[in-house]
């Protein structure tokens, strides 16, 4: 084994047990590790990506205080993650190989990369809006801001306009209809946080990563479980959390698919989405149900950015597994919010 894992282990007291530990699961961010202990347990072993935020102890301590207080609510325990302590009992340790968590691995869970069924999706809709609900109390301003203005669309898009004017790998002369795509939709790009700055918006808790796989399913029932990727739980919008399940989970095609006649919006899986959240998170406002699909195309066109962004800076932020994979993500977040600028009038 890996020596980096050999001492994480041991600083979470699990070393005399484990029989493996092994790469798990395809996140884009985080290295995530499956250890299995000779008592049959199993932990999810991660390793914090600096590019997240220089603030691992802050991330931490919203973890920390988000699930305890899940815990208190709900009390199945396969529906709320749960961190173990490392030995000085504190929620991670600092290594030289970086900072690390464990959680405890929840058992006969499935996580899809896209829904099989409507069901699947509105059982997703159910666990972020369930998640939305049951942190509608809780005092936000206790959460620190580990990732300042990580849904600040207009904020992505400047960091757009710096990359487009330093070029740092050279590529800006191969992606200028691209470039143009954004700026022509800037204007539109900056309402929700206009709105959220005048305090037309609430701020709430969000997770603000609501992707399909980041929910485990119970591998039985196929009912939502859980919400995990638990790293950007920090105030925000509703709008943008919503927004980002239909990005991925009503799209008819992969984030990186090149055929882009593959990728539309599926606006009855967008109605299924809908339904499902509605019902779970009933204390939105008018004003917030109103903009629902106004939130899903900005955090479309805000994703579009970000993976320009990465690909003019040289593939620095996201995992790539092929050479220009973050241009191909882009191009799909186009295609995917030209369609739902058409399919939700939002123009
Ligand atoms: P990333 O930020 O890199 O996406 P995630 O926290 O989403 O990392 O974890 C990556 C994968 O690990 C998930 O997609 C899921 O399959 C698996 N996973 C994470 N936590 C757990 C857990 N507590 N129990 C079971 N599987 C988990
Ligand atoms: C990243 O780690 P993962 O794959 O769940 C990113 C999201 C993007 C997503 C695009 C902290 O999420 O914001 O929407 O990739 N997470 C972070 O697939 O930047
Ligand atoms: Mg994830």
């Amino acid at each position: 084994m890996d020596e980096r894992l050999t001492e994480v282990l041991r600083s979470f007291g699990f070393e005399e047990q484990v029989i493996s530990c092994s790469p798990y699961g395809s996140g884009h961010i985080n290295e995530t590790y499956l250890a299995e202990l000779a008592d049959g347990k199993k932990v999810i072993v991660q390793r914090i990506s600096e590019r997240l935020t220089k603030d691992a102890a802050g991330l931490m301590h919203n973890i920390s205080l988000v699930t305890s207080y899940l815990r208190e609510r709900e009390p199945d325990p396969r529906r709320v993650m749960e961190l173990y302590e490392a030995k000085d009992q504190k929620p991670f340790v600092s290594l030289a190989s970086g900072n690390w968590r464990a959680y405890a691995y929840i058992e006969d869970t499935i996580c899809l990369q896209a829904p099989e069924s409507d069901e699947d999706f509105r059982q997703s809709a159910i666990a972020f809006g369930r998640f939305s609900e049951l942190l509608g109390d809780f005092p936000a301003g206790q959460l620190i801001d580990t990732i300042p203005d990580f849904h600040n669309t207009p904020m992505r898009v400047r960091q757009l306009a710096d990359a487009v004017e330093k070029d740092p790998a050279g590529r800006k002369d191969k992606v200028e209809k691209e470039i143009r795509f954004i700026f022509e939709r800037e204007e539109r790009m900056g309402i929700l946080q206009r709105m959220r700055d005048a305090g037309e918006l609430p701020v709430r808790v969000t997770h603000n990563d609501t992707k399909l796989d980041n929910v485990l399913f119970d591998r039985k029932t196929r009912k939502a479980l859980c919400v995990i990727d638990l790293d950007t739980v920090m105030p925000g919008l509703s709008l943008y959390d919503f927004g980002d399940s239909i990005r991925f989970g009503a799209a008819t095609a992969r984030e990186d698919e090149k055929d882009l006649s593959k990728m539309e919006l599926d606006l009855h899986k967008y109605e299924v989405y809908l339904d499902g959240y509605l019902e779970a998170c009933p204390g939105l406002t008018p004003k917030e149900m109103e903009l629902l699909p106004l939130g899903a195309l900005t955090i479309t066109l805000e994703q579009a950015a970000r993976f320009l962004t990465d690909y003019l800076n040289g593939d620095v932020y996201y995992r790539t597994v092929y050479p220009g994979q973050n241009l191909d993500r882009c191009r799909t977040q186009m295609k995917l919010a030209a369609d739902m600028e058409r399919k939700l009038r939002c123009t």
